[in-house]
């Protein structure tokens, strides 16, 4: 009953803040009128929710399926405004305003994280980066908004972010019930546990019993309950809603175990104070493809998403970088030539300037060399490229061609 409390709650400030909006216009009272039978129909549809829908296994209340409901409630309250408000086209909107509003996370190594000058780095911040560089002409003009997983989702949607790229898994309920669509995988990733040494663990099946901090919101709550219930073993959750709070609940000893993408835990297991108390258990319990999305309803701006990450990826395939790239207008190899926009297709399909895939490499480079300074070899994390290798070298990262 707290759950369809909540629910109707966020239906009722829903409602006032749509109504409250500038209703001067018939169309605009229209609007709201179907807007409010539609809050009826809502309020029926929540009726039925069952209340197991929103719980876990253990009985408590999912925090991240009623989050996701509120999310469903939201788009399909917004979804007039949404179709309205986009037959402009994010392309557009991004262009006037002059830069890509790009929504990252409150601070992850690697990913997303403001270094010692405030300035944002790591791979999703520079995907953010070629996006910028793709429509905009310059890799700089990115205005990052830190999300937490609570918010990610709602930015997106609402239109406070034109781009998520925020270490999110791709998942079917993601990519259809949020009014959001993933537009590619810049890092396969996976779901780890991390443990202090003295604990004496070496698998993740000696676990039974263990506390586990997790941060709610996420795959890796729901991955956590799976992977337990389903061998019959016994955990505490210990739930933060921060990355913050999770990993310090952690190093203060409130948990025996920390869970989450390994990539990240990763990058915690180098904060700690003596990182070599610390070891990250080897099993991956779950696949955590991660991946920028972008509102449903864009083409073409998911093409945008999309061929920007392709573009990195051939760049690699084809041995042409930051460096090399202004040399390749002399080449003749025909792939070259079109993945750098002198023949083929160019940008008129995308809506963008035929050197928009000139400017992601010369400004930012490709998948390798992104990959290899923010998690890589260069990096502090030193992740080694394993499944996101190309397809010819062992991986799995591969784009269609550029014909
Ligand atoms: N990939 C998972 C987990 C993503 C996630 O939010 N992980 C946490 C732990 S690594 C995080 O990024 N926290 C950073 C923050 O809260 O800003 C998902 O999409 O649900």
């Amino acid at each position: 009953m707290k759950q369809t409390l909540k629910l109707s709650l966020a239906i009722s400030i829903l409602a006032l803040i749509l109504t409250g909006c500038d209703s001067n216009s018939a169309q605009d009272k229209e609007l709201i009128k179907s807007l409010e039978a539609k809050i009826q129909t809502l309020e029926k549809q929540l009726e039925q929710v069952e209340p197991e829908q929103l719980t876990t296994a253990a009985g408590n209340v999912d925090a991240s399926a009623l989050e996701d409901k509120i999310a469903s409630l939201e788009k399909q309250l917004s979804s007039n405004k949404t179709t309205t408000e986009q037959s402009g086209g994010t392309l557009d909107k991004v262009k006037k305003q002059g830069y890509v509003q790009c929504g990252v996370s409150t601070g992850l190594p690697g990913f997303s994280n403001p270094n010692a000058n405030g300035e944002w780095e790591g791979l999703d911040v520079e995907f953010c980066q070629a996006v910028a560089a793709a429509t905009i002409g310059d890799k700089t003009k990115v205005k990052y908004i830190p999300l937490t997983t609570k918010e990610r989702f709602t930015a997106l949607q609402s239109g406070e972010v034109d781009l998520l790229v925020r270490n999110t898994t791709w998942t079917l309920h993601r990519d259809t019930a949020l009014g959001v669509i993933f537009a590619g995988v810049n890092y396969y990733d996976g779901q780890g546990f991390m443990v202090k040494k003295n604990l004496g663990i070496s698998s993740a099946t000696e676990l039974d019993g263990k506390s586990v901090c997790v941060q709610s919101g996420t795959t890796t709550e729901l991955n956590l309950a799976d992977y337990f219930r389903f061998r019959e073993m016994k955990y505490t959750p210990v739930v933060f809603d921060t990355e913050d709070k999770t990993v310090n609940g952690f190093k203060t000893g409130q948990c025996d175990v920390m869970t989450t993408d390994q990539s990240a835990l990763y990058a915690h297991r180098l904060g700690m104070d003596d990182p070599d108390s610390v070891i990250v258990l080897p099993e991956l319990i779950s696949k955590e493809p991660l991946g920028p999305a972008v509102r449903q309803g864009d083409d073409q701006w998911f093409n945008i998403v999309k061929w920007t990450l392709y573009t990195m990826l051939h760049a690699e395939d084809l041995g042409v970088s930051s460096i090399s790239v202004d040399d390749m207008k002399n080449s003749n190899d025909p792939n070259i030539r079109r993945l750098i926009g002198l023949d083929g297709p160019k940008g008129k399909g995308l809506g963008l300037n035929d050197d928009w895939s000139f400017q992601v490499i010369k400004q930012v480079g490709n998948y390798s060399e992104s990959f290899e300074r923010t998690v890589g070899m260069s990096s502090p994390l030193k992740v080694r490229r394993d499944v996101n290798a190309l397809w010819r070298d062992g991986g799995i990262q591969y784009a269609p061609p550029i014909r």
